[in-house]
């Protein structure tokens, strides 16, 4: 038995995420730690909100709430979310939590100790009236380019210029509307990445079986320009990590925080703490320490290839940089985009469908089946209502829904709720399981791979291979003649209904669980082989007919939905 650690990018907690967001990260994940438990072997999969940062204030601030509260509120809105797309993390943790807080801390003043943190003095806007210093994205003022009267320190949101708050007219702080800003002297910490230029590269060029993608991207990091340069990790926000070295103060650095960007990869770890003290697990050490028992475990991360950098260079520059031995990620399954009829999603305009919604319209099988069937593994892919409603009608309900039930509809006719007896299989059966032998092996290995794809279509040729069986033995025209053989074609085909079951379960587990119901099995094991999986319903055991699997979306519903998803939110 092998052990695996699966952590998924942790989303943001301001707001819901949309499908491009759950096709990037934690879909894919949930897929591979499925398999990974169906195949038997050990897992522990971990995912998280990430609450820290600019964004998290602006939209509790923007909600009316103390941003503890409505970092509270959206996690459970979130987990509540995760759920119903059946995503089965192990645990589902608060990048804010006390033990990321510990952890974060204790990074930053081993760190220091390993001279990797340098202090920087800078000049920023500091607000007299608010008493803090402000990030940019707190002023706003007139753009010099464009006029535009409400751009930000960062961004003209207007004529898109990138901003420095020195630039703009009339500068005023957002939270209070104060203009009395000055520019003050302050100090803030930088990780040291260039120092540790060479270790990650030669890390990276270890990896060589790692997807293109992720590799590219941190390549370009590694060597654009100047080469990797020193990051900052501390921000003026009062909601965040408090900036301590351990569990000491440091001076001059009093009423600072953390970047966000700093403890959120924290909360992978800190977020098999949790587990442990939500009482779901016994030891975190084994699957984090590779002095404690981690050495034999395989870490993989899936996320978005905008997450990339952050996950191929600064996390790990946070664990090599320790130099205790904390196990680093083995794997990185990165992502490219889904866009969405034409063009982006879009979560400031409400464009696309949001993961709230989805389940209103349909149950998750449906959406998980397309969008693990369209990721956006090899290029950007994209999502129309067109194509959805089409792959769900062929492939849900035309090939693996009606073989389910035709298959025990027609059973329940001639022979009752039982596995039939008698006859026997000839070359037609023999040539099925075999066909069935080599596309598991396939189906299989892309699995292994994360091809997910790859994975998708095998398991459709999978289904497909079964309805061309059923069509050509065409057991209702065989049990005129002869009943004994009709038995023998309707004993293989439920078997093949079990192993799909057992198969598909990583794509659709609900389906999967309906037929695992039906055919009153408990036996959930990976198929090692087509003839011994296909004979794990013995003549006579007994079985319900399962309620419809998948039903049709028809074209008014596709229209109907296209407009209500084209934009503004409501
Ligand atoms: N929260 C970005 C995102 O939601 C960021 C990922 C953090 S992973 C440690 O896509
Ligand atoms: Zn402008």
């Amino acid at each position: 038995m092998a052990r695996h650690l699966i952590t998924s990018a942790i989303p943001y907690i301001n707001g819901i995420k949309h499908l491009g967001n759950l096709v990037g990260s934690q879909l894919p994940a949930d897929l591979f730690a499925r398999y990974q438990r169906g195949r038997g072997h050990e897992v522990l999969f971990l995912c998280a909100t990430d609450e820290h940062g600019t964004p998290a204030e602006l939209a509790a601030a923007k909600a009316g709430k103390p941003v503890a509260d409505y970092c509270a509120e959206m996690h459970e809105v979130q987990a509540k979310i995760a759920e119903g797309f059946c995503l089965s993390f192990d645990h589902f943790g608060r990048s804010s939590s006390q033990q990321n807080q510990l952890l974060t801390q204790h990074f930053a003043g081993v760190l220091a100790e390993r001279g990797l943190i340098r202090e920087v003095s800078e000049t920023q806007m500091y607000s007299p009236t608010d008493g803090r210093y402000l990030p940019d994205r707190y002023i706003e003022g007139t753009c010099p380019n464009c006029g535009f009267d409400s751009a930000r320190g960062d961004q003209c949101d207007n004529c898109t210029k990138q901003l420095d708050p020195v630039d703009l007219i009339n500068p005023h702080s957002t939270i209070s509307g104060a203009t009395d800003l000055e520019m003050r002297e302050t100090k803030h910490l930088y990780l040291r990445q260039s120092a540790m230029k060479d270790e990650l590269e030669a890390w990276i060029d270890g990896k060589t079986d790692w997807p293109v993608l992720t590799t590219s991207i941190a390549k370009k990091w590694l060597n654009d320009g100047d080469g990797l340069q020193d990051r900052g990790i501390t921000r003026d926000l009062d909601w965040g990590v408090p900036v301590k070295k351990g569990d000491a103060d440091w001076p001059g650095m009093e009423g600072k925080v953390f970047y966000v960007w700093f403890d959120a990869p924290i909360e992978y770890i800190a977020c098999s703490q949790e587990w442990v003290d939500a009482g779901k697990g016994a030891d975190w050490e084994r699957w984090w320490r590779t002095d404690k028992g981690a050495d034999d475990v395989t870490y993989t991360q899936f996320m978005g290839k905008d997450n990339v950098p952050f996950h191929t260079l600064s996390f790990p520059a946070t664990i090599l940089g320790s130099g205790e031995p904390w196990k680093l990620v083995d794997y990185i399954k990165s992502f490219n985009y889904l866009n969405y009829e034409g063009g982006q999603f879009s979560t400031s305009r409400g464009r696309g469908v949001f993961m709230d919604q989805a389940l209103e319209v349909l149950p998750s099988d449906y959406w998980r089946w397309w969008l693990l069937s369209h990721a956006p593994e090899s290029s950007d892919s994209e999502f129309t209502w067109e194509n959805f409603q089409t792959s769900v009608n062929k492939d849900l309900a035309d090939v693996l829904g009606n073989f389910v039930s035709r298959v025990t509809k027609f059973c329940r006719s001639k022979f009752g709720e039982v596995v039939p007896e008698g006859g026997s299989y000839g070359p037609a059966e023999e040539a099925l399981i075999a066909e069935i032998d080599r596309r598991l092996a396939a189906y299989t290995a892309h699995m292994e791979a994360m091809e997910v794809r790859k994975s998708a279509q095998e398991l459709r040729a999978l289904w497909v291979a079964g309805n061309e069986y059923l069509q050509s033995a065409a057991p209702w025209a065989a049990f005129k003649e002869d009943p004994a053989q009709a038995a023998a074609i309707v004993r293989l085909s439920l078997n093949l209904i079990r192993l799909y079951a057992v198969i598909s379960a990583p794509f659709i587990p609900d389906a999967a669980d309906t037929l695992f119901d039906a055919l009153k099995v408990e036996d959930r094991s990976w198929p090692t082989s087509a003839a011994e999986a296909l004979a794990a319903l013995p003549e006579g055991h007994a079985f319900t007919v399962p309620e419809n699997l998948f039903r049709k979306i028809t074209d008014e519903e596709r229209e109907d939905w296209q407009t209500r998803f084209a934009g503004i939110r409501s």
